[in-house]
Formats: C-alpha cells, sequence, structure tokens
C-alpha cells in the first residue's frame, strides 16, 4: 500500500464519506492516487473557499469528516478563510495539501507558490487546525495520520496533513487508529449527580441545545433527555435545526433581544440553564437583554463541564450525557406530534416579496412536500431563516462568512444524497454562486434562492445613506440557464411559490429563483437585531462578574 492509499483508509475509518479537491502540481501524485484507488469519491469543484465549506456543510449534516485537499500555497492559502470557519465552529475538516519534495525542498531556489519559507503555510494552519503533520517519512506517517485524525475525531475541529509530492506513492504500513481516551468513571457520576442536583433544585431549568450536539451525534440521546428531564428546550442560534425529528420540537432558537421575546425571557430568566455544545459567541449571546448569569449556568462542551464554581475537565458531551440518561427514569414516548396544518390559501399572491414572505412560501413548500436539508448564508437570509421551519440546516452563524450557503448545498447533497435548499442573499451568490455549473457532472440538483435585493442589504440597514452597498440588478435565472440549471425569477409571493412548486418538480438539474425584493425589505429579525445592536452600542450594559473557575 502507498502512504496516500494508507491515508485515505484511515480517512475512511474516521468517517471521512468523500472528498472535494482542486489539484496543482504538488497535489497532482495525491490526486492522482486517489482517483485510480477510488477509496473515497472525490469531487472537484472551481474556488478553494468552496471545497471548505462544501466539506464543512458534509461534515456538520453527518457527522464524520469533512476533506478538502489543495495544491500547496495558491491553493491551499485560498482555503484559509473556511478552515477558520470551520475551527470557530467547530466542524471537523481535514486539510490535505500537497508540498514540495524533499529534494527540491532543499535546493535553494524559491519555489512557486513559496510565501516566506517553505513552512509558512504550515505556520498559518498551525492557527487555525487543532492538530497537523507534515507526512515526509513513511514509517512515521501512519502514526501521525493516527494522531491528527484521532484529535480532528476528538475536538471536532480542523486538522492539516502535508504530503510532499515525493512521499506520495511510497509504501507504507496501514493506519492503526487511537483508541479514544478513557473517562474517568468516577469524576463522570460525580459531575452527572451535580447537575441532576442543581437541576432538581432549580425553579426554572432550561436547556439549550448546541452545535457539538450534533457534531458528537447525540442528537436523539439529547431529545431523550429533555423528555426524561421534563424541562423546555431551545437552542443557540448557531443551533437552529438540532432535533428537528424530536417531540416536541425545540421552541425556537435564543437571539437575545434580536429573537423572540418569549423564548429570550425564558432563558434569561432561567435559574438552571443546562447548555449542551454552545458556543458562547456575541451573535448567540451577545445581544442579551439581561445578561446570562454564567455561574447559574451548567455548561457542557469542549471537552469538559462547568457548573458554578467547578470545572470537570475531560468528559466528553456523549459521555455526559448517557451518564445523566443513565440516572433519569425513562418516561412514555411523547404523543405523536399534531399533524402539520394544510397549508392555507394564497391569500396573497400579488403581494410583492420581502424576507418574511419568503420564509412562509419555503414553510408551505415544505409542508406540502417534506422537509428538505437547508444551507443558509450570512446576510438578511440568515435572519429569514428563522421563520423557515425547523429543518435541518447547516449555516455559519458565528464566524459567518458569506459564500457559505451554494457549496454548503453541494457538500450536503454529495453527503446525504438528500435534495438540499440553499437560501443566498444576491452579494454572497457572487462569492461562490458559480460552482452550481458542477451539478451537472455529479447530478446534483440543489434548491437555490437567492433572496435578491441588489445589494449588500444587511450592510445597508446599518448605514442606510452609503452607495458602496448598492450591488446593481443581475439576472441571475440567466446565470442559473448559463450554468446548466434552470433559472426562474419571482416577485410576488404568487410566483414564489409557483417557482417553489416548479423547483420540486424539476429533479436532475439545479433549480434557482431569484427571489427579488424591494432593496430596504428586512426581516423582523435583522430589524430587532439592527435595533438591538444600535442600542447596546449606546448604552453597554454591565457584564455579570465572571465565574470563578476551580480546577476539579
Ligand atoms: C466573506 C461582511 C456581512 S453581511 C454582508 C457583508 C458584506 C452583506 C451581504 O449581502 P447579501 O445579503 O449576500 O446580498 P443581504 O441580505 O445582506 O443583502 N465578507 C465575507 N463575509 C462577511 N460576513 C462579510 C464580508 C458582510
Amino acid at each position: 500500500m502507498t502512504l496516500v492509499e494508507s491515508l485515505l483508509h484511515a480517512l475512511k475509518a474516521h468517517g471521512g464519506r468523500q472528498i472535494f479537491g482542486i489539484p496543482g502540481d504538488f497535489a497532482l501524485p495525491f490526486f492522482k492516487i486517489a482517483e485510480a484507488s477510488g477509496i473515497l469519491p472525490l469531487y472537484t469543484l472551481s474556488h478553494e473557499p468552496s471545497l471548505g465549506f462544501a466539506a464543512d456543510a458534509a461534515a456538520r449534516l453527518q457527522g464524520g469528516l469533512g476533506i478538502a485537499a489543495v495544491t500547496y500555497g495558491a491553493g491551499a492559502l485560498n482555503l484559509v478563510n473556511p478552515v477558520a470557519q470551520a475551527y470557530a465552529e467547530k466542524s471537523p475538516v481535514v486539510v490535505i495539501s500537497g508540498a514540495p519534495g524533499r529534494r527540491e525542498a532543499s535546493y535553494g531556489l524559491l519555489l512557486h507558490h513559496q510565501v516566506k519559507t517553505l513552512d509558512s503555510q504550515f505556520e498559518i494552519f498551525r492557527h487555525i487546525t487543532c492538530a497537523q503533520a507534515r507526512l515526509d517519512h513513511a514509517e512515521t506517517a501512519p502514526a501521525e495520520i493516527a494522531r491528527v485524525l484521532a484529535r480532528c475525531v476528538r475536538e471536532s475541529r480542523p486538522v492539516y496533513l502535508e504530503v510532499p509530492r515525493d512521499r506520495a506513492d511510497v509504501p507504507c504500513l496501514p493506519v492503526v487508529p487511537v483508541p479514544p481516551a478513557p473517562v474517568d468513571a468516577e469524576a463522570l457520576d460525580a459531575c452527572a449527580t451535580e447537575i441532576l442536583g442543581q437541576l432538581a433544585r432549580a425553579s426554572a431549568p432550561v436547556l439549550m441545545a448546541g452545535v457539538e450536539v450534533r457534531r458528537f451525534g447525540e442528537e436523539d440521546a439529547v431529545a431523550e433527555l429533555a423528555r426524561r428531564l421534563g424541562v423546555p428546550v431551545v437552542t443557540s442560534l448557531m443551533g437552529t435545526g438540532l432535533l428537528a425529528e424530536a417531540h416536541p420540537p425545540p421552541r425556537g432558537a435564543y437571539l437575545g433581544l434580536a429573537g423572540d421575546p418569549a423564548i429570550s425571557d425564558l432563558v434569561e430568566r432561567s435559574d438552571a440553564l443546562l447548555m449542551l455544545g454552545v458556543i458562547l459567541s456575541d451573535t448567540n449571546f451577545g445581544a442579551s437583554g439581561r445578561r446570562i448569569d454564567l455561574r447559574r449556568a451548567i455548561r457542557i462542551g469542549d471537552g469538559q463541564v462547568e457548573l458554578g464554581y467547578h470545572v470537570y475537565r475531560d468528559l466528553p458531551l456523549s459521555a455526559v450525557v448517557h451518564a445523566l440518561l443513565d440516572k433519569l427514569p425513562a418516561r412514555a414516548p411523547a404523543p405523536p406530534a399534531p399533524p402539520v396544518p394544510a397549508a392555507r390559501p394564497d391569500s396573497d399572491a400579488a403581494s410583492a416579496l420581502c424576507p418574511q414572505s419568503i420564509a412562509r412560501e419555503v414553510n408551505r413548500m415544505m409542508r406540502r412536500h417534506g422537509r428538505f436539508p437547508l444551507a443558509i448564508d450570512v446576510g438578511d437570509c440568515l435572519f429569514t431563516a428563522l421563520e423557515i421551519d425547523h429543518s435541518h440546516r447547516v449555516a455559519p452563524g458565528y464566524y459567518a462568512s458569506m459564500g457559505f450557503a451554494v457549496p454548503a448545498a453541494l457538500g450536503l447533497q454529495a453527503a446525504s444524497g438528500r435534495r438540499p435548499i440553499a437560501l443566498v442573499g444576491d452579494g454572497a451568490f457572487g462569492m461562490t454562486g458559480l460552482e452550481l455549473g458542477h451539478c451537472a457532472r455529479y447530478g446534483w440538483d440543489p434548491i437555490v434562492i437567492v433572496q435578491n435585493n441588489a445589494g449588500w442589504g444587511m450592510l445597508q440597514s446599518f448605514e442606510p445613506a452609503l452607495a458602496l452597498n448598492r450591488l446593481g440588478n443581475w439576472d441571475f435565472a440567466r446565470i442559473a440557464e448559463g450554468l446548466g440549471g434552470v433559472g426562474l425569477t419571482a416577485r410576488t409571493c404568487g410566483e414564489l411559490a409557483h417557482a417553489l412548486e416548479t423547483a420540486v418538480r424539476t429533479r436532475g438539474r439545479f433549480v434557482l429563483i431569484d427571489a427579488v425584493i424591494p432593496p430596504g425589505a428586512i426581516s423582523p429579525a435583522l430589524q430587532r437585531y439592527v435595533d438591538a445592536v444600535r442600542r447596546l452600542s449606546a448604552d453597554p450594559p454591565v457584564p455579570a462578574p465572571p465565574a470563578p473557575v476551580a480546577a476539579h
């Protein structure tokens, strides 16, 4: 077996299901073996950021690893932003980069794609990945691959592997996976007892589910935990779409002042907020009307548990969730969910589209045809999507890089085989939308809704007078036709309803719906967010004192 075959088998054994890649001369030996061996399907796209977003989305929806393979320098450095996002949002993406071979590295000449030193790229990726290795020795490569992939899985964060081009086909032993670290059973038991004690003493406990619940494959267990605890469930903003199959589903997403006031009230008044895998970020918590006192919260995530004045280190989320379940009696399953109300007749067919009506029409369509996984971009569509019925979704709600939704939708379809819907602003579409041209080769047929306000609307809502936020009118439907898809334009609710029906019926080609909305029309959630940010920057709230931390 060659070094690259050994790597590919290890990726598969750790949950990798496909590779998104763009080759270059330093990476061609890797790609040649990847294609010839067929160990993992290989999908090529046009621009490296899209590889990162697609791999990230594949990992987010399914669990397992996302894989992005690139060439040295120009290719790998194009991946920095999506990998940084995957790091920040805890998505396990494996970056595989080609690199100069040993002999050429010692020529003393600058090599093409080199920045400062030959190690500059490695150093850059050290900052945005949780483990790295250069596979320049066949003897050590299996152990290095095992170490790096184990970290990727355990921390659910990106890792970086560099394959010098003269090492790709050297003979190599198979990778022996690193067994998971044992969990201290006594600490786990004490921790679970303490959590349940705190919940039992509380008068208003609430469970908030965050991204790690999906990353570690614990959605069913957490839904069961919520049932046994009998506490209300919400998600973080980033966790929107979690527990989509649970009965009852979560009440909604917490967004502080920008969110549903009933949910904000529930969370902010809780005297025992059980946070499971929640990323504490400003988009989640920065716009809180009343600062959440983290000393009263129970935070399970990042491989530890913090509650009150304690920290239990080295307790993975999965172990804690199952330890809690073991201590709670089973409850009779909840009664089946009431049937979804039939779609209301389209009473407002002639009215102009707005963000809210886009959400409403998508809901109506999904009530008729079933739920689709969603890929959401950054811009008002992130807020608009909060009004779309609970459904599996991926969205960069914290790091917030534009350009995510289209390649993420391709990643979702490649990984799951399910037909996704991408919701994307016209500005963000400009960044990665042309990747739709690859759908024909791979038989992907996502439905893409461009929330088109002819500008960077979210920025406009903060700075209405700035001319630079206006982008002009692009004919997205014609662009779609040129890329081999079906392009439709909708300016009214009736036209969007009709376009969505056409999209559902049209299989085998992607369908892009240019949903034209008047510039300045923004979603209620974005309006609340803008108001909250303005209010908070005029009058910043007094923060709660930080929780003193005593290591367990
Ligand atoms: C990679 C900054 C956040 S929102 C936004 C920008 C430029 C405007 C989005 O315009 P779009 O959607 O897509 O038309 P809408 O609804 O607001 O009109 N570069 C990157 N990521 C981010 N977040 C920005 C810039 C930004």
